[in-house]
């Protein structure tokens, strides 16, 4: 029996893998039960990593029945949890985007806008008596670059700095966070994988928007070599999941810019909520925006 899972969304990302597996190490340096579980498969970069560090994450699925607390980490929208989660048992909320709805939780919810959830995390092992693992301090680090586009993001802190300093002395595989990089900038797959590898549909404004992020070193090359193909893929996820609007995200990190992909019917709402200006189905924009920032402006246009 376990009294604590601390999971994430479905599918989750570096950032919502690592927050799992070290803050349920943190509860139990801190004498609770936790176990860490992932809902869904998690995106290649934390494939990657869990397999380089030879760790293995339990399905949640498979512990959801038997524990009495949930710990959500990387996530505090309640409508995007995987619908075995029973809402009465999430006892914690630890999250880091602007668009929640902890208002509605009244459990013990820390929601702060810094970089990464796993700058949240680590700072907990930073302000304690207890030791991180290698593991733990090796995953939140590459969450935090990870999350925050190698620091160069605007939703950048200096707090996601200062923590990522001091994990960065925790373990010794200093060539891993180049090796992250070349994972999320492999184009040398399907582009629908590529599209859908970070991808999601959410409710705004009563609309059914599914939005799809790629950050990698030469986007900008990826999506002017494929723009049909990405179209297409597009297209049967609009077809597929019903959705009222569909856009791809990408940031090229070496070029430091956006480029937006949509279909013909949502230009205009991304046109207004973000100041852009499509040509073809293609728009660029130099700020480096992320799906978290980006969300709140559509959002707000669709009302
Ligand atoms: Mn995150």
């Amino acid at each position: 029996m376990t009294e604590f899972l601390v999971t994430s969304y479905s599918n989750p990302d570096l950032d919502g893998t690592a927050c799992s597996f070290a803050y349920a190490e943190f509860l139990r340096k801190n004498n609770k039960e936790a176990e860490p579980g992932l809902f869904g498969k998690p995106d290649d970069e934390a494939k990657f990593l869990l397999e380089k560090l030879n760790l293995k994450i339990s399905s949640s699925l498979d512990l959801i029945e038997e524990v009495n607390q949930i710990a959500l980490v990387d996530a505090s929208n309640l409508e995007w949890l995987n619908q075995s989660i029973d809402k009465s048992k999430i006892s914690q909320i630890i999250d880091h985007r602007e668009h929640n709805l902890s208002e509605e939780f009244d459990g013990e919810s820390q929601i702060e806008l810094v970089g990464a959830a796993a700058t949240l995390i680590a700072e907990k092992f930073k302000n304690s008596e207890v030791e991180i693992s290698e593991e733990s301090a090796e995953l939140l680090y590459c969450a935090i670059a990870d999350n925050t586009v190698d620091f160069q993001a605007n939703v950048t802190t200096k707090r996601d700095k200062d923590a990522a300093d001091w994990l960065e002395n925790k373990f010794s595989d200093k060539n891993v966070l180049q090796e992250i990089f070349s994972v999320k900038s492999d184009f040398d797959k399907p582009v629908s994988e590529k599209v859908k590898n970070d991808y999601y549909n959410t409710n705004l404004a009563g609309r059914k928007v599914g939005i799809a992020q790629i950050e990698a070193l030469g986007a900008e090359k990826f999506i002017e070599e494929n723009s049909e193909e990405i179209l297409s893929v597009m297209w049967r996820l609009k077809q597929r999941e019903n959705l009222d609007h569909v856009f791809l995200t990408s940031i090229d990190i070496r070029e430091e810019l956006n480029i937006f992909t949509a279909l013909e019917q949502s230009k205009k709402i991304l046109e207004n909520a973000l100041n852009l200006q499509f040509k073809n189905n293609k728009a660029k924009d130099s700020r480096m925006l992320l799906r978290k920032e980006i969300i709140p402006k559509v959002k707000e246009e669709l009302e």
